[in-house]
């Protein structure tokens, strides 16, 4: 297994590079072996593992969110989708409906390789509304055989009165996008939504140039969203190696309400987000776009070396979307497994979609906030509170009362004084995840590490630590406050993924307080701190924490007393989920 290294992006399959191979071809009937004889844990195939209220399909590998939308009365929602396997493979575009955004109906497939320009593969792609109320999809896909050859392709709904915009055509002009000469065409792909301005329509498309080593976003030009001319120096480009799955969008400092794709104004900034293949995470700057040039120059001039991340944990080929009816923008992720392709196999099914959460730029204007959509509430029941509860150094409380394999924590924190902080090592000072990796939940601290353990079990064996650690840094008056997910207890199943995972959170704990929200949901732990500046999705497997085993505590193992000012945690209900 260790031999096969797989790497699924925007529908990239790294493996290809390293094999040469021209096209993997998954022999099902010899995975299943290799699964049924593999001695997979039972408790990896246990159902209640299975996420309950994160989006899934019933079953399969599932990839890349696309095309997000909200039409008539309902959100749509499309995926990467292998319908015949826990593998990437054969990959359509899946395709389900919402009132609410948590509660999901399965369609039909939308769109799957019916014309030369997709018939190797249809891969991701982005929504755009028509002035005239019509959406249109912009996909990229594969037309060669023999080589990952991309191209753009556009799709119309059949029926524009239909409000589930069930069936889509793909018009004659296809591809309308291919690569120019100078463009590497195995690395062109995922449009982007496109903006109108000055009567033309712009789009961006992710590539890579000199030779791989520069993540390109090509700008592209149309009147007509028919014929469309590449603007000869890209948006921005920067040395971090392939951009998958480009986003950009406007916002406005302290606006909570979102900008839709075209707006402009004095005040608004936009975000670049990128996915970065080689590194597997999406990051983004916050900057200024000049449309008369076509450039985007990010704020922080060093935002390039890429500091900020939606999510420092496993959420990738992120993609936002507009939404008219709550007048907010809303962030899709995908969240991959931790475990490996033989366990995906046995269980039947492999990748989940992040919670949908609301996304908007901070007061301070350096980054965007992150929280999950407020529809989630409407899940919670059975609330158990704690109040003004002082946990002593070493010491830690469980929260009883109610089942916590599927449920959602609200809790903030308050520090009487920040004197006991560590003094923070330089070294490590620029690397979140690696000052998270030396200092784990289980090294005490000074102030902290305090927070949560979550889907432990009875005799603590299993946990997975949640927390907050804080450090003074020679020559600053401001803390840093480091929140980090650890893993590495999570299971006594071998053979997973268990990284730890960190950000720095920029506050100055304010009257001493930092909050922290975690929706936990059986097999993912997927944390917001500080209102929703640090975010970290972790996928976990406990074998033993499972369904009504799973406790959970609140801990402290710094030097200095923690007050839980206010805990709420409620259990979460299982809302309609494409018919599983
Ligand atoms: C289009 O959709 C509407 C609403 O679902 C339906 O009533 C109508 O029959 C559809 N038209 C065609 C041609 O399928
Ligand atoms: C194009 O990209 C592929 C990776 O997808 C790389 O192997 C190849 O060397 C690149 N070609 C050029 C001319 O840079
Ligand atoms: C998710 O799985 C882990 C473990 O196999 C890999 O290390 C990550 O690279 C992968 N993430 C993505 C986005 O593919």
């Amino acid at each position: 297994m260790g031999a096969l290294v797989i790497r699924v992006a925007c529908a990239w399959l790294l493996l290809l590079q390293l094999t040469g191979a021209s096209h993997v071809v998954y022999n099902y009937k010899e995975l299943e072996t290799e699964a049924a004889t593999a001695n997979v844990p039972p408790s990896i195939v246990d159902p209640l593992l299975r996420t309950g209220y994160h989006f899934q399909p019933p079953k399969n590998w599932i990839n890349d969110p696309n095309a997000p939308m909200y039409y008539n009365g309902w959100y749509h929602f499309f995926y990467q989708y292998n319908p015949k396997g826990a593998v990437w493979e054969n990959i359509v575009w899946a395709h389900s409906v919402s009132r609410d955004l948590i509660n999901w109906e399965a369609l039909e497939t939308a769109i799957e390789p019916s014309i030369p320009g997709d018939k190797y593969g249809c891969w991701s792609g982005s929504a755009t509304t028509l002035p005239c109320g019509t959406p249109v999809i912009m996909y990229t896909g594969i037309n060669r055989p023999d080589v990952s050859y991309q191209v753009q392709n556009i799709a119309f709904p059949k029926n524009k009165s239909d409000p589930m915009l069930r069936e889509w055509v793909k018009p004659g002009h296809n591809p309308i996008i291919v690569p120019e000469a100078d463009i590497n065409a195995t690395q062109f792909r995922d449009p982007t939504t496109a903006w109108l301005s000055g009567g033309q329509w712009r789009l961006l498309i992710g590539s890579a140039a000199e030779g791989g080593s520069r993540g390109v976003a090509y700008v592209y030009r149309s009147r007509d969203f028919r014929r469309w001319r590449r603007v000869e120096r890209p948006l921005h480009s920067a040395a971090t190696g392939m951009w998958e799955c480009p986003d950009f969008y406007p916002v406005e400092a302290g606006y909570a309400d979102g900008l839709e794709a075209s707006a402009s104004g004095p005040k608004v900034k936009y975000v670049l987000k990128n996915s970065l293949d080689l590194r597997r995470y999406d990051y983004y700057t916050v900057g200024t776009y000049d449309e008369k040039a076509e450039r985007y120059v990010p704020d922080d001039a060093a935002g390039d070396e890429h500091h900020l991340r939606y999510d420092y944990g496993n959420f990738y080929a992120s993609k936002t979307f507009y939404d008219p009816a709550k007048k907010r923008r809303v962030l899709w992720g995908w969240a991959n497994e931790s475990d490996t392709r033989t366990h995906d196999v046995a269980k039947g099914w492999a990748g989940i979609q992040a919670i949908p959460r609301k996304v908007w730029l901070d007061f301070s204007g350096k980054q965007v906030l992150q929280w999950p959509i407020e529809e989630v509430e409407a899940l919670r029941h059975q609330p158990v509170t704690l109040k003004d509860k002082v946990i002593k150094p070493g010491k830690h409380v469980e929260v009883t009362g109610l089942q916590t394999a599927q449920a959602d924590v609200e809790v903030s924190f308050a520090l009487s004084s920040l004197e006991g902080a560590e003094t923070l090592d330089p070294a490590l000072a620029h690397d979140a995840e690696r000052l998270c990796g030396v200092k784990g939940a289980d090294v005490q601290g000074g102030i902290g590490p305090f927070g949560l353990w979550v889907l432990a079990s009875a005799d603590m064996q299993e946990r997975t630590a949640v927390f907050f650690r804080v450090f003074k840094a020679a020559g600053k008056d401001k803390p840093v406050v480091l929140m980090c997910t650890d893993p590495t207890k999570s299971s006594l199943n071998p053979d997973l993924y268990l990284p730890t995972f960190a950000g720095f959170v920029d506050t100055e704990l304010p009257d001493g307080k930092i909050s922290l929200r975690t929706l936990i949901d059986r097999s993912v732990v997927e944390s917001f701190g500080a209102g929703g500046k640090t975010c970290i999705l972790s996928r976990v497997y406990p074998s033993l924490a499972i369904d009504k085993n799973a406790h959970l505590y609140v801990f402290n193992n710094g030097k200095a007393d923690v007050k839980v000012s206010l805990l709420t945690a409620w259990q979460m209900k299982k809302p309609l989920m494409n018919g599983a």
